[in-house]
């Protein structure tokens, strides 16, 4: 006759047993969703885990410098000078003290040169046509003949003057 007993506790149990798994069931539902705990015991610190998207650049950037254009830009003094039979033009060029002078030298008739003796400066000879061209730092105050140095050009007239200047 007590065996009817047995049920209904064993129903109470069931039903405080499925509320108690339904509420930290939820909770634990609840919790997960906010910080990750592994078995329901809270985690101290929530793992917020920031990561740094490492930045990749600035190598094309330096690439894109080119160390010629250096010198392009600052004191490069440039003379075009027309060589013919027998004068260049411009037979006068005027630099100051430090210069890097850069002659090209365009030759129309013949062929010419440019000699600069006092800067040991000298261009191949230019046929008809074709040019040349002449580096040279002006490290020295004063005047100074250029002349052509293919046949009798100089003696027949073909001289200029370079005038560094302080
Ligand atoms: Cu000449």
């Amino acid at each position: 006759m007590e065996t009817q007993d047995n049920p209904t506790k064993r129903y109470i149990i069931y039903g405080l047993l499925a509320i108690i798994i339904g509420l930290s069931g939820y909770l634990y539902s609840t919790d997960n969703s906010e910080r990750p705990t592994s078995n329901g015991s809270p985690s101290p610190t929530p793992t917020k885990t920031s990561t740094l998207t490492p930045t990749v650049g600035s190598v094309e950037a330096a690439e894109d410098i080119p160390g010629e254009m250096l010198n392009e830009d600052q004191s490069v003094k440039e003379f075009t000078i027309e060589a013919g039979s027998f004068y260049y033009t411009p037979n006068m060029i005027e630099v100051q003290k430090g210069d890097t002078v850069r002659i090209i030298i365009e030759s129309v008739d013949m062929m010419h040169d440019f000699t600069l003796d006092a800067f040991g400066v000298q261009t191949p000879v230019t046929p008809a046509g074709s040019s040349n061209t002449v580096e040279f730092v002006a490290d020295t105050i004063g005047s100074f003949e250029f002349y052509c140095s293919v046949g009798q050009h100089r003696q027949l007239g073909q001289v200029g003057t370079l005038i560094v200047t302080e």
